[in-house]
């Protein structure tokens, strides 16, 4: 079952068989072909990997051969709709882009389950983690990464009271990353601490023997703290925590990767706090990895703001090292998960990338003198204060216990606000029991204490083997237990949206399919709060509903506002009753070429009205951007701001075949306008049946043009090869006329 580019992913297939689906591998991939130079189109990379076979490339890549450079470091991103079914599309679309980490967030509450749960229900704010939907998901990503040609790393989270049983799962069913901290469980989830560390021994342990990538729960500090740069010697410390824990049970350190957030956004001087703190946290942390992510704490509802610090925060990643780079969303701060964002931030740090290549060839960062040295040097130091205190009071459970964690001074300065948790409360307190001195589990990836010599001494490391082997070695003897929800569960979600997925009929959509939310940005000439409230109305007259404005900014307090407003469209479209006009057809050079010879052709061309801009009448008719002179067309070209009376008188002295005007200001309608005046102005000298009137520029639309009198108009996107193959079919057609 080969997914076909342009065939969509089909879920019945998906879920077909389901029970009986096995992974078809385990760990974690990292890219290959790094750290080498590499020849991509007409470009040498320093810092690409492998190409894909199949992928999606940056808009601007039509100038470049549509070459698609994939960075060096693998590319999150994160999912967050609550319906598993409509993820995976979603996912299909961020791995075309080039994402190879993808990252599933759990539904709300989840972290106090006791338990794994079954079925897919619904969720809020991500998904219910369960052996189903992870299996789901996981043989989509077996297809998916044929068709791109990457192996794809599926990731969720093993953080919670259940830790260790979704640590079993997730081996059992190929996930290939996971969080796990105990740290997170302890101050954000108040978890009982005794557990989460007894328990974080048990999953780290498992996921060690999967080759489960680890990430941290550090971020999470940065992200709760009240000021955030004021944490960073604690971030520090935290990661250090997880990391030596882990390895102490067991996990490889190239499979420990640090969660690390530069802390600050602008307007702060975001690069100078955040660039020392980056170089120090992996002077430290050398031997680890580093999963970079975007900062999310200074998020607010504008994509544009959040991108802004996106990149910023790209920029710290080529300087300094990110093995991994996540993308959140730009659209976090709303809360509204949607496709087009999760793409578009996969997009962001591609292109960022791609643009930075090579940096580091010609930029040093100046560690050993200035305000650089001095800060890495000062964060240490704090790093290593709080470590030493931690020491002092008695251990890691009597700092919390003392609050040492997430206060908003900066250490040693304490500001007595963090984060207090007792060792004798918290859910899941009193859990935790010795083991029985005949205690045996025959587990594999099992931790700690394991009775396993009194039955046979040479299965000390395989203590599965005593029962032939455990779900790991013998995935037969995993029990798959499918839906218990008779009402909240995948197949009636299909079925309520069986029409669009099966019929000609389509909705848009932006987080699940037949949702039909739309987004629509506005400008209103007023003030913030009135803005808000006529947006509303008008988004109800244009027969939405649910109308919802989702970002407002002051672009003058007085002058307006801009807003971007959420509706639901609640129509259906069949897209069978479309009247499509074909694709443009674009003749061959050669032919095109062979015409003119035989039959040569003469335009004048211009930018008319008052308008200076040249380049788009340029890129039309210019032989060094592909323009129509290339076909031997001759071209005489008046200039800019040229009056539509000159361009007319211009083309009869010359005996013209066609004029091509150009209208790139078009405020006003002005670019119509001048098209109606130069067709009129035709009539009146009589030349109008001999002529062909061509209008070109970013806003114009075809037909517009041709309403407004012209042959043809050319918007954006045109090229020389899309005029000229018009000139010459029009005037092969005028000349049957004749
Ligand atoms: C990230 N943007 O990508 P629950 N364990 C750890 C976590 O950090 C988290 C959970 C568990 C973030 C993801 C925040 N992190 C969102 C160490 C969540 C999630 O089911 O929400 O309790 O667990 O890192």
């Amino acid at each position: 079952m080969d997914l076909k580019p342009n065939e969509k992913l089909n879920i019945d297939n998906i879920l077909k068989d389901i029970d009986k689906y096995k992974p078809k591998r385990r760990g974690w991939h990292w890219r290959e072909g790094t750290g080498e130079k590499r020849q991509i189109g007409k470009f040498e990379y320093y810092d690409q990997s492998k190409c894909l076979d199949n992928s999606q490339p940056l808009p601007a890549a039509k100038y470049f051969n549509n070459i698609d450079p994939q960075s060096k470091s693998v590319i999150t991103t994160e999912i967050a709709s609550g319906r598993f079914e409509d993820d995976i599309r979603r996912m299909r679309m961020a791995a075309w882009h080039g994402a190879d980490h993808i990252m599933v967030i759990r539904t709300a509450g989840q972290s106090h389950f006791e338990s794994l749960i079954e079925g897919t229900p619904q969720g809020v704010g991500g998904i219910p983690i369960s052996r189903k939907q992870v299996r789901a998901q996981r043989k989509a990503l077996d297809l998916i990464e044929d068709e791109v040609g990457r192996p794809i790393n599926y990731h969720s989270y093993v953080s919670g009271v259940a830790g260790p049983e979704i640590a079993v799962m997730f081996a059992e069913e190929g996930v290939n990353g996971a969080h796990q901290d105990p740290q997170y469980n302890v101050l954000y989830r108040n978890i009982n601490m005794i557990r989460s560390f007894v328990d974080a021994a048990e999953a780290k342990s498992i996921m060690a023997w999967a080759d489960i990538a680890q990430i941290d729960g550090a971020h999470n500090a940065n992200a709760t703290a009240r000021e955030a740069w004021k944490v960073m010697p604690e971030l520090m410390v935290q990661h250090g925590i997880n990391s030596m824990f882990s390895v102490k049970v067991g996990m490889k350190k190239k499979n420990i990767c640090l969660s690390t957030v530069p802390p600050t956004a602008p307007p702060a001087p975001s690069m100078r706090l955040d660039l020392p703190y980056a170089v120090a946290l992996r002077e430290l942390f050398s031997e680890y990895k580093m999963r970079a992510q975007m900062n999310t704490k200074y998020m607010e509802s504008s994509p544009r703001e959040a991108t802004v610090t996106h990149v910023l925060n790209l920029l710290i990643s080529q300087l300094t090292r990110a093995d991994i780079q996540s993308t959140i969303t730009p659209d976090e701060g709303r809360n509204v998960p949607w496709h087009i964002y999760n793409v578009e931030a996969v997009d962001t740090a591609k292109q960022a990338f791609a643009g930075m290549d090579g940096l580091g060839e010609m930029v040093e960062i100046k560690r050993d003198q200035g305000e650089l040295a001095d800060t890495i040097r000062e964060l240490k130091e704090r790093a290593i204060l709080f470590m030493e205190e931690i020491l002092e009071i008695g251990g890691y459970f009597s700092a919390v216990e003392a609050g040492f964690f997430v206060d908003s001074g900066y250490n040693p300065e304490r500001n007595c606000d963090g984060i207090i948790r007792k060792s004798d409360t918290g859910v899941g307190e009193g859990t935790v029991y010795e083991r029985d001195i005949d205690y045996m589990a025959p587990v594999t990836g099992h931790f700690g204490y394991n009775n396993i010599a009194q039955y046979d001494e040479n299965l000390i490391d395989h203590p599965a083997a005593l029962i032939g082997g455990g779900t790991f070695e013998d995935p037969s003897k995993i029990i798959f237990i499918d839906e218990l929800d008779e009402n909240d569960n995948v197949n009636i979600r299909l079925e309520e949206v069986e029409e669009l997925r099966t019929t000609s009929k389509i909705k848009p959509e932006m987080e699940w399919l037949g949702d039909g939310i739309i987004l629509t940005t506005l400008f209103l000439p007023t003030d913030i709060r009135t803005a808000e409230f006529a947006a509303i109305e008008i988004g109800k007259k244009m027969g939405l509903e649910d109308v919802e404005v989702i970002h407002k900014e002051i672009m003058q307090q007085a002058e307006g506002t801009r807003i971007e407003l959420k509706g639901r469209f609640v129509y259906t479209i069949d897209t069978k009753d479309l009247i499509i006009p074909p694709t443009p057809k674009i003749l061959t050079e050669d032919e095109i070429r062979e015409e003119i010879k035989s039959k040569p052709m003469k335009i004048v061309a211009a930018t008319v009205g008052e308008d200076e801009h040249s380049v788009g009448i340029r890129e039309i008719i210019d032989i060094k951007h592909g323009g129509i002179e290339k076909y031997g067309i001759e071209c005489h070209i008046l200039g800019t701001s040229v009056p539509v009376e000159k361009l007319v008188d211009a083309a009869i002295e010359l005996n013209a075949d066609a004029i091509l005007s150009s209208t790139i200001i078009s405020h006003d309608d002005i670019h119509y306008k001048n098209m109606k005046k130069l067709h009129d102005l035709c009539i009146e000298k009589g030349i109008r049946d001999k002529i062909m009137l061509l209008a070109g520029g970013t806003q114009v639309s075809n037909e517009l043009a041709v309403e407004s009198g012209m042959d043809a108009g050319f918007g954006r996107g045109t090229n020389g090869a899309h005029v000229a193959t018009f000139l010459v079919e029009k005037r092969r057609e005028m000349s049957h006329e004749d």
